[in-house]
Formats: structure tokens, sequence, C-alpha cells
């Protein structure tokens, strides 16, 4: 009897105390592991998020593929399995026609400037591609390079090399000579330590992160593409939010952008250290003749980009010289 008074004095504190403060928990899925780039942002927009919201929305958040994978993210999302869900959209070649313009090798420098860029023209395009669901930010990871297990100091010597890529970055490796296997980059640590593969294409801070270093002690210095990355939430979610949750939200968009692409720069330059200090690792740069062969083979890319891009309805060539454009222009302005 008292036991059971003392359930409904619980109950009715439940319901109508802390109903007036009630909290909004949001899951947040992430394919890669918790101490990789895409996680450590993740935490970053949690701890702003339920900072601004003076804690009246509560994130949990599932890094390292605990809630959905690289494969299953989006559709998960705007299944509702998850909340927010972090995506790379190299992983579903075809599906993101306006924003993979990202994925193309123009020549960034930094993921700052990429992810700037990536979420201006998201947000001037607005397009098709993520009617289905609301995004919340977006960024890049720094410009791709090779990592591999022997020294690649030639076009010569990348020839029939099996390197782990995705999305664009496979084409370009194809257009070099190289034979891309595709795969998302939680597989690849496996696809390496099988030697199904020699080696990897992406940003260098996964010699620190997944300690690659350890695999692949040889680096070649391409700056090839970046590969863009959405974090989207499921669309009944996002409107059943209160406008002022919402507004928290939609201010974090671009200024989360920013932050992810300085974490991400700097944390480059981290990884080399440690790759040369614990694997004595060696990063080559190839001759002025080498790299200008390298860009005018990958010159291509760009038309068959804009061909499927057209081929979707999309004004290829004006989405493709405002991402020259606006790059050019952070590029030529001092940091933010
Ligand atoms: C990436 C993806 C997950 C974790 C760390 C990462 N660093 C660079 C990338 C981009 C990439 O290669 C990919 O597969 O999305």
């Amino acid at each position: 009897m008292i036991k059971k008074i003392f359930m409904t004095v619980v109950l009715v504190l439940g319901f109508y105390g802390l109903g007036s403060a009630e909290t909004i928990r949001l899951s947040y899925a992430n394919f890669p592991p918790a101490n990789t780039f895409p996680s450590v942002q993740m935490e970053r927009w949690k701890q702003e998020v339920e900072a601004r919201t003076g804690g009246k929305v509560k994130i949990d958040t599932y890094p390292g593929g605990s809630l959905l994978g690289a494969r299953n993210m989006f559709r998960g999302v705007i299944q509702g399995q998850a909340d927010i869900g972090n995506l790379s959209m190299s992983y579903q070649p075809g599906v993101f026609p306006m924003t993979s313009v990202l994925e193309l090798p123009v020549g960034f420098t930094s993921a700052r400037v990429a992810s700037i860029v990536l979420w201006e023209l998201y947000e001037k395009y607005q397009p098709k591609e993520f009617e289905q669901v609301k995004v919340l930010t977006m960024f890049a990871n720094a410009p791709s390079n090779l990592m591999t297990r022997r020294p690649v100091k030639s076009l010569d010597d990348l020839k029939g090399l099996e390197i782990r890529a995705s999305g664009t970055a496979s084409r370009i490796l194809e257009v070099l000579g190289a034979t891309p296997v595709s795969m998302p980059m939680p597989e690849t640590p496996e696809a390496l330590q099988r030697g199904m593969v020699s080696g990897l294409l992406s940003s260098l801070e996964v010699l620190l992160d997944f300690n690659f270093a350890a695999y692949t002690p040889y680096q070649t210095r391409l700056d090839l593409q970046i590969y863009p990355f959405a974090v989207v939430m499921n669309k009944n979610k996002w409107n059943s939010l209160p406008e002022d949750v919402r507004q928290v939200m939609e201010d974090l968009g671009r200024e989360q952008a920013i932050w992810t692409g300085k974490y991400m720069d700097g944390h480059v330059q981290n990884a080399l250290e440690y790759a040369q200090d614990n694997y004595d690792s060696q990063l080559f740069e190839l001759t002025p003749a080498e790299y200008a062969k390298i860009s005018s083979k990958l010159e291509v890319l760009i038309d068959e980009w804009k061909v499927e891009a057209t081929r979707k309805g999309l004004d290829a060539d004006a989405i493709f010289a405002d991402m020259i454009r606006i790059k050019e222009y952070y590029e030529s302005q001092a940091q933010e």
C-alpha cells in the first residue's frame, strides 16, 4: 500500500513536475569511431546545442556505427531510426548530384574553405537531393592524398595499385591508372590489415586517428578532391521542435561547418608529426611535370560531372562557376 502511494507520487511528479520543463531527447548517429573528426564535430555540436538551449535539449550520440552504419545512414534518418545522422555523400554515388560537385579535384587547399564553400552552395541551391530531411550542417575533410605501403613517387608507381577510395575519388584513381576499391572508411582498417588494398586516398589525419601510419608509412602529396559530409535530421522530428530550439540549430549550421574545417586542418598537421615521429613515415612530392600531367588527365571529370548534373536537371555550369568563385573568395580572405 505504502509502496503504491509512493509510486503514484513518483509518477505524478514525473508527469507534472518534470513535464513542465520537458527535456527533448534526440539521437545522433555517426558511422566512424569516436576519435575521428566526424564524431569529434558531433560532440562539439551536441555540447553547443545543449548549452545554447539551456538544457532543454539532450543529444544522445552514437559513434562507430552503433546506431546506423555508413551504408544506411541516409535511409535510417529518413525512416526515423535515428533523429540525426552524419553521412558521407561519396558513399552513395548518384544520390547527391549537386553537392558532389565538391568531389571534383579543383584544388581546394583546406578543409576550412571547402566546408564553407559546400555550405554556401547548399544554402544557395537548396538541392532536391536533401528534400526528405532537414540539413543541420555540412563540412569537408582536407584534400585527399595518397597513403601507401610502398613508396609512390610517380604515376608509373601508381599503375595498377589497389587503392581504397569512395565516390568520385575512385574515378580519379581510375583515370590516374590505379585500381580503385570503393568502400566506406570504417571498412578500410581491415582491408589494409588483410592486404586487400595497398593504400588509400583520403585526408592524412587518418594516419593518426585510425593509426594507418602503421600500414601506410609512405604518402604522396596530391591534394586532390575532398569528401563532402552532411548532418541531417528526420523531417518530422525537425517539424516537431519548438521554434527557439530550431533557431539555435539554424544559427549553428555555418558556424559548425567552419569549426569542423579548422579542426580538421589542424589535425592533419598533428597526424603528420605523429606518423613521422613513430613510423619514420615519408611524404613525397612529385615533379611539376607530373603534377601538370595529373591536372590535365583529371579535367575529364569536370565534364563528366556536368553531364550527369545536367541530366538530373541541375544548372551545372552555374553551380560549378559558383563553387570556383566562392572558393577563390575565401582563399583570398583572412581566416574567420
Ligand atoms: C573520413 C571518414 C570517416 C572518418 C574519418 C575520415 N577522414 C576522412 C574521411 C573521408 C573519407 O575518406 C570517407 O570515406 O568518407
